[in-house]
């Protein structure tokens, strides 16, 4: 493993051809946006480049795959976008956890074993990156490219909301903006949107709030009963995880959803400086400082317990 600079990596894209870009499972915003935006740009010089979507594309970013087709041809280079983890290749684990030539990404709690690894914590959302990547490499930011790169940039943030924003960030924006990305269709999508389910979803998920720690710790949660009673896909169960925090005095916000594999998939988000990172650590997973994941085994009760002490331990 060599920790490389964006120059060395720009060289690297330029050497090489017969891309797949890799995306982490359960696809964001980012993860998709970094994957299609590297593709285009790539595909723009010339080279073949495919998007290895984890899992399907969710509904609401099909925006992004209008102007996209697979490309045959046999993968000569493989880059992973966003991924902090390889457990988080979800299926394609298997096939791709030894062979990730490139690894570009901005969780602070990185641990990809790829030949050569990018990662820079001070962005907000790894479509940072990748624009200075594709601005270095001498591509033009096409329109489908700038709305990829948007979608990242602006998800990432929670519209420019959350404390990782930077002044960087927004000018990034304004340079996608110039380049001709759709805002407000991307934002209106992603923040002022929701199908009915979902709100069937959240209704049902409001009722199992609970709160600890005086006040500080809340956490809600979602079981695949729930999931099957609304016929819930991964759609609506987006965006659950920053309804906790929202409450006023809540330092800790969690959300704990049952997978069929028998483990919660736990979502933390905090405030006012709290690491979810750290947090998040003490069960194997990672992220970001406001905003991390973990998968613990067990049942509701057991699971919600261990949560329960951590935040004690933490407040
Ligand atoms: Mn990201």
């Amino acid at each position: 493993m060599k920790k490389i600079t964006l120059l060395e990596a720009k060289s690297l894209l330029l050497k090489n051809d017969n891309f797949h870009i890799l995306t982490h499972r359960y696809p964001d915003g980012d993860t998709i946006g970094c994957a299609f935006a590297l593709c285009y740009a790539l595909r723009d010089m010339g080279k073949k480049a495919n998007v290895i979507i984890n899992g399907k594309l969710p509904t609401k970013f099909s925006y992004l795959a209008e102007n996209y087709a697979d490309q045959n041809f046999l993968e000569q280079y493989v880059v992973s976008v966003d991924v902090a983890d390889v457990k988080l290749l979800g299926e394609y684990k298997e096939e791709y956890e030894n062979r990730i030539d490139l690894c570009l990404d901005h969780h602070a709690s990185n641990c990809v074993e790829a030949e050569n690894v990018l990662v820079d914590s001070s962005c907000a959302a790894a479509c940072e990156i990748i624009h200075e990547l594709i601005k270095a490499m001498g591509v033009e930011i096409t329109k489908d490219i700038a709305n990829a790169l948007y979608t990242g940039v602006s998800t990432d943030t929670g519209c420019f909301c959350y404390s990782n924003t930077t002044a960087s960030t927004h000018r990034i924006a304004a340079e996608l903006m110039e380049s001709g990305c759709e805002f407000y269709k991307i934002n209106r999508i992603n923040f002022e949107t929701k199908t009915r389910a979902k709100l069937k979803m959240e209704r049902m998920v409001y009722d199992t709030m609970e709160f600890y720690c005086s006040g500080k710790c809340a956490i809600i949660y979602t079981t695949i009963a729930m999931q099957n009673a609304l016929n819930a896909g991964d759609d609506e169960m987006e965006g659950l995880a920053s309804i906790p925090r929202q409450i006023e005095g809540v330092k800790i916000g969690i959300t704990m959803r049952e997978k069929e594999d028998g483990t919660f998939k736990v979502s933390v988000r905090t405030n006012d400086g709290i690491n979810a990172c750290e947090f998040c650590s003490r069960f194997g997973g990672g992220g970001h400082v406001a905003a991390s994941g973990c998968s613990i085994k067990g049942d509701l009760q057991s699971v919600k317990y261990m949560l329960i002490k951590a935040a004690e331990e933490v407040l």
